[in-house]
Parts: structure tokens; sequence; C-alpha cells
């Protein structure tokens, strides 16, 4: 089944958007395979960002993503990685749709609240750069009440 990487930023844990965000990816019917709250040294937050680190807001991205614990989980189902950025909505805030995470919750790029990966192959990478001990191995018992 597919999993996706998702992580609620320093501002989104700060302003205690935590549960409401679980609360969202656990409604849709996703199940949770990962989850802690971490302090990201710079040189870890940079290498999640790797594909990044030529523009120009890198530098201002890293600080933000150090300046306080993030919640860091696995989400898992069909199709998690295109829906979860669904759920969260576009990149800038001002562009996100009402009912997006970002769409009800910030207004600025640089405090958009939540990361998700962009592809099934990021969210590979991504899961064994933040989880190397590998997701928790569970089944939810109401999936077939999910999934038909
Ligand atoms: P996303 O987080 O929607 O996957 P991304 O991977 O392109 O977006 O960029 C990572 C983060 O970097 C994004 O959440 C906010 C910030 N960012 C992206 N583009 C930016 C820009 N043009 N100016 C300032 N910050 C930007
Ligand atoms: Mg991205």
């Amino acid at each position: 089944m597919e999993q996706s990487f998702i992580m609620i930023k320093p501002d989104g844990v700060q302003r205690g958007l935590v549960g409401e965000v679980i609360c969202r990816f656990e409604k849709k019917g996703f199940h949770l395979k990962g989850l802690k709250l971490m302090n990201v040294e710079r040189n870890f937050a940079e290498k999640h960002y790797e594909e990044l680190n030529t523009k120009p807001f890198f530098e201002k991205l890293i600080e933000y993503i150090i300046s306080g614990p993030v919640v860091a989980m696995i989400w898992e189902g069909k199709n998690v990685v295109t829906t979860g950025r669904k759920i969260i909505g576009a990149t800038n805030p001002s562009e996100s749709a009402p009912g997006t995470i970002r769409g009800d919750f910030a207004v600025e790029m640089g405090r958009n609240v939540i990361h998700g990966s962009d592809s099934v192959q990021s969210a590979k990478k991504e899961i064994a750069l933040w989880f190397p001990d590998g997701p928790v191995n569970w089944q939810s018992s109401i999936s077939h009440w999910v999934y038909e």
C-alpha cells in the first residue's frame, strides 16, 4: 500500500495544529504508520530539502524548519501521496483552496504549516531519511469499511 511522508512544520506545532492535521488524514481513511516529534539539525533539514538548495529562499526555508520541533509522520492508503497533497493545498497559501490545510490555516509561503511528499519516489526517499527503522507494522481492523 502506498505511503507518504507528512511533516507538520514548526509553525503548525507552535500554533497547536497537530491534532487538526492528524484528524484530517485520519478521518479521510488513511492509516498512521509512523509518528514522532523532533527537533531537526541544520544538516538534516538541508538533506530533506536538498533538491531546493540552489533556490534563493533555501536558507530562509532551512532556518524556518529548524526553528522548533516538527511532527514527522508516515501515512498509508490508496493514492495517499496525491490525495495528501490535495488535503494540504497549494504551496502558496494565497492560492490554496479553502478546505485545504494551507487554505484554512496559512497566509504566507514561509509559514505554510505542513510538508507532504510530491511523488511516490520522493515519499520513499523521505521515509527512509526520517524513519530509518521503517514504518510501524500494524493493520487497521476497520480497513474493510474504507476500502471495497
Ligand atoms: P511544497 O512544500 O508545496 O512541496 P516545494 O517543495 O516547492 O513546495 O517547496 C518547499 C517549501 O519551500 C514550500 O513549502 C515553501 C518554500 N517555498 C517554495 N517556493 C518558494 C518561493 N518561491 N519563495 C519562498 N518560499 C518558497
Ligand atoms: Mg515539496
